[in-house]
């Protein structure tokens, strides 16, 4: 079994690990026959799996039956930098062990990030069922193996180093459940259900979006081997993050084609732009909520110790100050009938930070989206709802304000919510519109085709061999 797993750590000369990983493989495999992608198991997909950091390229492309797939364990090449560079140790070596006195704040930080990736999958288990063409079946059941990956990669770090307490943890992992009543996923965002396609782009667009900085974070981390795996994880985010903008992209394309022709999207089964919108502003300000509350404690301390940093922080000239002792983050509040200023010692908002790096990017994708809509000669354009929207989490948590920011009466935010986000009718809609479409080259009615294929294939390519 051992020869099935790829990597660079040294498994082979590592017995201690291998019994640790050995016992835990079936359980994974069990876990994913029971809520990974349905159907499909037993056909042959075209998938890329990670084989290395050499410079032959880090993936291998070929037809693999999923419960077949080499789901393997690398660290990205060392860094430049040996030394800690932000937070209060700077110059201190970088740890190849977890420092006693922040075993509990790294336990928790590696656990929560290896929840989301099977609840990812879990989430996303039914759309197969539904997929608009075999390239973005193939592109959906590439994002769910290489989320479990990205389990693997957690496990390897509780494993290797937590002892007896990370082995409990990476049992866990399989334990919990999306959407469980009683076994939830850790963070809320991964326990919505993903009903659809539009949903799933929008999920792929925002919340792997937040995938990606909270991993760009770590990967400063003064703990070396979770930086490392971070950072080689980031290689796989891209391409989700690619499956959501162009799914999204395509969507908005179709509808855009029918409206210049003055179809009305609906009698065609397409997607009206005001369902794309509030599709949009579910799932950015649920996604919005995963950076955690603006002024934190947690994040100050994570700052401190070294474990977890500011979007490339080591970037020269990015920032100057890497201790972040006296610097104020400040933020508007609207209370009691007027705005007033939060102001959070800089160290505190070290989530305010990432979640305003992160929702920069998200605005710019979201003006690629509209791209299209000028191309088309459309005057409609998309837009990403403010940080204040629909929050559960933080400063804005609980409070009325609209999608553009501004406050509203609570009265007026419970009449307007199925304007700005997706009703039961929009959803049953979307539902309808999810025809699902397996034959090379064709795609659904409601979203326009790929531009281009992937792994070196055309878009009408046979992505999946039906068994
Ligand atoms: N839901 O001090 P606070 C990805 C909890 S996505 C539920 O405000 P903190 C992926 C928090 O745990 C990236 N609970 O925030 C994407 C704390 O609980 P305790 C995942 C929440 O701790 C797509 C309490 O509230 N990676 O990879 O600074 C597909 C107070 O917290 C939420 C990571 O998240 C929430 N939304 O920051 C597949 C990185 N937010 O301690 C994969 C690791 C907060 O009172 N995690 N809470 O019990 C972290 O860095 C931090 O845990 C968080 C929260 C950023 C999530």
């Amino acid at each position: 079994m051992l020869d099935r797993i790829p990597n660079n750590v040294d498994l082979e000369g590592n017995p201690k690990l291998q019994r640790a990983l050995l016992e835990w493989q079936p359980d994974f495999l069990a876990w994913w026959n029971e809520v990974g992608p349905e159907g499909f198991q037993q056909d042959d997909v075209y998938l890329r799996t990670a084989v290395g950091v050499g410079q032959g390229g880090w993936a291998h492309w070929e037809f693999v039956k999923m419960p077949e797939y080499r789901w393997g364990i690398f660290l990205a090449n060392p860094r430049k930098i040996d030394t800690v560079y932000f937070g209060d140790r700077i110059g201190e070596k970088l740890w190849d062990r977890v420092p006693g006195e922040f075993r509990k704040e790294l336990r928790r930080l590696i656990v929560t990030q290896g929840d989301t990736e099977p609840a990812s999958v879990e989430q996303q288990r039914l759309l197969g069922q539904t997929a608009p063409s075999l390239q973005d079946l193939r592109a959906l059941l590439q994002v769910n193996v290489e989320e479990a990956r990205h389990l693997w990669a957690m496990v390897y770090l509780l494993h290797s180093y937590f002892g007896a307490d990370g082995r409990d943890e990476a049992e866990q992992m399989l334990e919990r459940r999306s959407g469980h009543a009683d076994r939830p996923r850790i963070l809320a965002a991964f326990n919505l259900p993903i009903r659809d396609w539009l949903a799933f782009f929008c999920f792929t667009t925002f919340t792997d979006r937040d995938g990606k900085f909270q991993l760009a974070s770590l990967a400063e981390s003064a703990f070396d081997p979770l930086a490392r795996s971070t950072q080689f994880m980031l290689m796989e985010e891209a391409f989700h993050m690619a499956t959501g903008e162009t799914g999204v992209a395509r969507t908005v394309r179709r509808t855009a084609e029918l409206m210049r022709q003055g179809v009305d999207p609906r009698s065609v089964g397409a997607i009206p732009l005001e369902i794309v919108q509030k599709y949009i502003n579910e799932w950015s300000s649920a996604s919005n909520d995963l950076f955690g509350g603006e002024d934190s404690t947690n994040a100050a301390n994570y700052f401190a110790a070294g474990l977890k940093g500011r979007f490339n922080e080591n970037d020269p000239g990015k920032y100057g100050d890497h201790r972040v002792l006296d610097a104020v983050y400040e933020s508007q509040v609207f209370q009691d009938g007027h705005w007033s200023t939060v102001s959070i010692p800089m160290r505190r908002a070290m989530n305010a930070v990432l979640l305003d790096s992160y929702h920069e990017e998200c605005a710019r994708i979201v003006e690629r989206w509209n791209s299209g809509l000028e191309e088309a000669g459309l005057s409609e354009r998309l837009s990403a709802p403010s940080l204040r929207f629909n929050r559960r989490v933080g400063l804005y948590a609980g409070q009325p304000y609209d999608p553009a920011g501004e406050p509203v009466a609570e009265a007026d935010w419970r009449a307007k919510a199925g304007q700005w986000l997706p009703s039961t009718e929009d959803r049953e809609y979307v539902r309808q519109c999810m025809l699902p479409v397996l034959e090379p080259g064709k795609v659904a009615n409601w979203i326009a085709p790929h531009a281009k294929g992937v792994g070196g294939k055309p878009t009408d390519f046979q992505y999946v061999q039906f068994h």
